[in-house]
């Protein structure tokens, strides 16, 4: 089977890469230069016409969606116990994947669009302080829940935790408030990942390859 991702460094195709380092996959990497707009250009357009990273083609199928593609990625390689199997697990992993893709991220997003994502005329600063809220309210429910635990589901690590755990990592270098000593812990703990080091060095090597060609 050919894996082949799409993405650039600090982005959600971190994520990706991250699940795919941990399953242990082989894989080629893209390069999409979200600086130089390549994810608006034609060619990238036709393989994913909502023009975001990540992307990830495998035979005719092309996946969208961080956390669809990491659920993905724990299905296709069982054995690495990146997903659990039983129902009641299941349905926790979901639970928190669509928990931190819909309340704890939406916020961070919200403060970066308006801060400087979006054209100038379409930022609303107003916002800033309800999306700040709003975000300490997700976070205070994931410290909750991770109050004396390393992981999310099922007592191990499993894609929910890289999603939690790289959303968190973006909440920090964006200065959100990120009070919790669970949260920090627990980020810290996640972050420190061998999968986690081979993958951002994987994404920034092409980037820098890229950049050597000119
Ligand atoms: N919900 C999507 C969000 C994808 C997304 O917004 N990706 C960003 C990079 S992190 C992107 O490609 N932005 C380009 C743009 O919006 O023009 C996911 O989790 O995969």
């Amino acid at each position: 089977m050919t894996i082949e991702v799409f993405g650039y460094p600090n982005s959600r195709s971190t994520r990706v890469v991250w699940a795919l380092e941990e399953a242990g996959a082989a894989y080629d990497y893209t390069l999409v230069d979200l600086g130089r707009g390549e994810h608006r250009g034609e060619r990238f357009r036709a393989l994913n016409p909502a023009g975001k990273l990540p992307a990830l083609r495998t035979g005719d199928a092309l996946l969208t969606e961080s956390p669809a593609i990491c659920l993905w990625v724990a299905e296709t390689y069982p054995d690495a116990g990146l997903a659990p199997t039983d129902p009641q697990g299941r349905t926790e992993l979901m639970r928190w994947l669509f928990f931190i893709a819909t309340e704890l991220e939406q916020p961070l997003w919200t403060m970066a669009k308006h801060r400087f994502a979006l054209p100038e005329k379409l930022r609303v600063p107003d916002v800033i302080p309800t999306a700040r809220r709003e975000f300490t309210m997700a976070a205070d429910l994931l410290a909750d829940a991770l109050d004396g635990r390393d992981h999310l589901v099922g007592g191990r690590f499993s894609i929910a935790d890289i999603l939690a755990a790289h959303t968190l990592a973006w909440a920090r270098a964006a200065k959100a408030p990120m009070e919790q000593p669970a949260l920090a812990a627990y980020a810290e703990h996640q972050l420190g990942r061998p999968a986690l080091a081979r993958a951002r060095a994987r994404e920034q090597s092409a980037l820098e390859s890229r950049q050597q060609e000119g």
